[in-house]
C-alpha cells in the first residue's frame, strides 16, 4: 500500500494495523543531537490514548515506545528513527461479523473496492490505533521545534456537538479528559457523553490548534504552501470532513476590511489569516481548525450489504469512542508539529542565509 510517508526533509513512514503486533514509524531527516529518550514518549502518547477515561474508546494499550534506531547515548544520530508500539490488546472476535459486513460510514467497503483484500480485524489500516505513531513521530518534532525555535504547539477541543466554549483558558485544556478550555462546563460535557453513549449513538467535534512561536518565513509557494500542506496532514486524520486555516469558512461573509490583518510597527492588529499569508507563515500564531464526524461504530442499527451480495443489518461491536474527536487535539497537534518541523527544515534548506529581514513585524 503506497502513501504510508508524508514530509519532504522531515519525513515519516507509519506501518502496522489495529490488531496486528505491532505498530511503527520510520522518522528521517531528523537533525543529529536532538537529546531524545523513551520516556519523553508518555505524555503525549497517554493524552492521545483509549481507555484513559468512561468518555472514551475501553481498549486498553500500553502504549510503551521501543527506540530501535537513530538514537545513541539519549541523542538523534541523524539516522532513520525507527519507533515501535506492540499491540496489547487486541479483541479480534469483536470483528467476526464485520470480515463479511461492510459497515456503513466506514472505510471496509472502499478499502474492499480498492484492494479486494482487507484485514478487518479492528479496522485494520484504517483504524485510529495508526494516529498513534504520528503522535509518537511529533514529539521528536515538537521537541526540535521548541529547542530551536521556541515553538510552542497547543490543541484544544473547540465543539462538541453544539456545545461550544463559553470561556477560555489553557490552564483548563490539560485538566479535563476533553481537552476543554473552560472548566465550568466539563460537568455538562460529562452528563452528555454519558447520556450519548447510553443511547448508542455518536456525535461529531472541532479541535483547533495553534502554533505560537513560529518565524515568519515557513511555507512553500506555490505547491508547497504551509496552509496547503496543514489541510493535507490534518485531512489525513482519522474522520476529519473539514479543515480551516485561520477564520476559514467564516471568511465568506466577511468583508475586507475586516479580515485583512492591519499591520503596525508593534504588531498585526488581528489574526484572521491564522498566521500564513500567501502560504507563508507571518510570524503570529499559526491557527487551524479540523471538523470530525461522528464516530461510525455505533450501536443503532443501520442498513448495509454484506459481501455475498445481500441486504444486512448492521451493529457494531467492539470498544469505541462515542465521540472520535475528544482524542484528537493531541493527534492535531501531531500532524501540525510534523508539518512545520518539515518546512522549517525546507526553510533552512533554500534560505537559510537570507537571515531577518527588516522590518520584522513582532
Ligand atoms: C478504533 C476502534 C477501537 C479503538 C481504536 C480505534 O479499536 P478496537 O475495536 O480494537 O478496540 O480502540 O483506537 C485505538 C486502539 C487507539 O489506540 O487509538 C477505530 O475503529 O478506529
Amino acid at each position: 500500500m503506497s502513501s504510508n510517508s508524508f514530509g519532504k526533509l522531515f519525513t515519516v513512514t507509519t506501518f502496522g494495523e489495529s490488531h496486528g503486533p505491532a505498530i511503527g514509524c520510520v522518522i528521517d531527516g531528523c537533525p543529529p543531537g536532538l537529546p531524545i529518550g523513551e520516556e519523553e514518549f508518555r505524555n503525549d502518547l497517554d493524552r492521545r490514548a483509549t481507555g484513559k477515561s468512561r468518555h472514551t474508546s475501553q481498549r486498553r494499550e500500553a502504549d510503551e515506545v521501543e527506540i530501535l534506531s537513530g538514537v545513541y547515548e539519549g541523542r538523534t544520530t541523524g539516522t532513520p528513527i525507527a519507533l515501535l508500539i506492540r499491540n496489547t490488546d487486541q479483541r479480534s472476535k469483536d470483528y467476526g461479523d464485520i470480515a463479511s459486513t461492510f459497515r456503513p460510514g466506514h472505510a471496509d467497503y472502499t478499502y474492499w473496492q480498492k484492494y479486494g483484500i482487507r484485514d478487518p480485524r479492528g479496522g485494520g489500516r484504517s483504524s485510529a490505533r495508526e494516529t498513534t505513531m504520528r503522535v509518537a513521530a511529533a514529539v521528536v518534532a515538537k521537541k526540535w521545534l521548541a529547542e530551536r525555535h521556541g515553538v510552542r504547539v497547543r490543541g484544544y477541543l473547540a465543539q462538541l456537538g453544539d456545545v461550544a466554549p463559553t470561556a477560555f483558558d489553557w490552564e483548563a485544556v490539560e485538566q479535563n479528559p476533553f481537552f476543554w478550555p473552560c472548566a465550568e462546563q466539563v460537568p455538562e460535557l460529562e452528563k452528555a457523553m454519558d447520556a450519548l453513549r447510553k443511547s448508542g449513538d455518536s456525535v461529531g467535534a472541532r479541535v483547533s490548534v495553534v502554533a505560537d512561536g513560529v518565524p515568519p518565513g515557513w511555507g512553500e509557494p506555490i505547491y508547497g504552501k504551509l496552509d496547503g500542506d496543514l489541510a493535507s496532514a490534518l485531512m489525513s486524520i482519522n474522520a476529519v470532513k473539514g479543515v480551516e486555516i485561520g477564520d476559514g469558512f467564516a471568511a465568506v461573509t466577511q468583508r475586507g476590511s475586516e479580515h485583512r490583518d492591519e499591520m503596525r510597527l508593534d504588531g498585526f492588529t488581528s489574526n484572521h489569516a491564522g498566521g500564513i499569508l500567501g502560504g507563508i507563515s507571518t510570524g503570529q500564531a499559526v491557527i487551524a481548525s479540523i471538523a470530525l464526524k461522528p464516530t461510525s461504530s455505533i450501536l443503532i442499527p443501520g442498513h448495509s450489504v454484506n459481501l455475498a451480495g445481500e441486504p444486512v443489518e448492521v451493529v457494531t461491536k467492539g470498544r469505541h469512542d462515542p465521540c472520535v474527536g475528544i482524542r484528537a487535539t493531541p493527534i492535531a497537534e501531531a500532524m501540525m508539529a510534523l508539518v512545520l518541523m518539515d518546512h522549517a527544515l525546507r526553510h533552512r534548506a533554500q534560505c537559510g542565509d537570507v537571515g531577518e529581514v527588516a522590518p520584522r513585524i513582532p
